[in-house]
């Protein structure tokens, strides 16, 4: 009897003990702009299979840079990318979705984590065979039939980016971007990103663009105040 009081005394410590709660975070909203030339946009042509060519009653234009009217920039991968070191953050449970669809991948840039499940989807008539090509992780391609369920992948190693292609069709690119900790982002239409609980604390921030090349700039997070940041690309 005794023996039980004293076991149940240790668990509640232990209960008591633990990691120190986390600073609050703040909310951090950021912009991602292209200042230079407007570059048009290559048609894409289907025409090496019939069965993608007939998906597109119109012309379809490669994806590479897409600005909206007040020159935010789209498809642009922001990242911490220094100041984070030596933190835990486990990977959310609700995995990430790549889809083929009208034989191009949708979305054109996609934000992972490590350990995190991405989900591959055929939503196509035809089949595709995916292949990202790491440099850190393992390199891998699968064939996806039309109706095949998804495949499911994780990727274990930090990799900023992993280029995406189809072994079938050579014009169909995405970028996965890798990471262990959550303050990831692709800029939506209008170049906006946004985390809402970024950690105080000193960082490098960094955005990545497939025509574009990689930014970074110092950003200082202090506590209770929200923060803002614009990064532009410029020729
Ligand atoms: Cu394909």
């Amino acid at each position: 009897m005794i023996r039980f009081v004293l076991s149940v005394a240790v668990v509640g410590l232990a209960g008591c003990g633990g990691p120190e709660p986390p600073v609050a975070g703040v909310p951090l909203a950021g912009t991602v702009s292209y200042q230079g030339a407007t570059r048009a946009s290559k048609l894409l042509s289907m025409d090496a299979e019939e069965g993608c060519e007939k998906l597109h009653p119109a012309p379809v234009t490669e994806e590479r840079i897409v600005v909206a009217p007040g020159g935010g920039l789209a498809n642009a991968f922001v990242y911490i990318k220094t100041g984070l070191e030596g933190r835990k953050f486990p990977p959310p449970a609700e995995g990430v979705v790549l889809e083929q669809r009208g034989c191009q991948f949708v979305p054109r840039v996609l934000a992972l984590r490590t350990g995190q499940t991405l989900a591959v989807k055929n939503a196509d008539p035809v089949s595709h065979n995916i292949h990202p090509t790491p440099k850190e992780n393992r390199d891998w391609n699968q064939q996806q039939p039309p109706g095949a369920p998804d495949l499911q992948r994780k990727f274990a190693i930090p990799e900023v980016m992993i280029p995406v292609k189809c072994n079938v069709h050579n014009w169909m690119r995405s970028y996965i971007g890798v990471l262990d900790h959550p303050f990831l982002a692709v800029t939506d239409a209008s170049g906006k990103f946004a985390w809402p609980d970024l950690p105080p604390g000193k960082y490098t921030l960094a955005v990545w663009h497939e025509a574009l090349g990689e930014l970074t700039q110092d950003l200082t997070v202090e506590a209770g105040k929200p923060a803002t940041v614009a990064l532009a690309f410029r020729d």
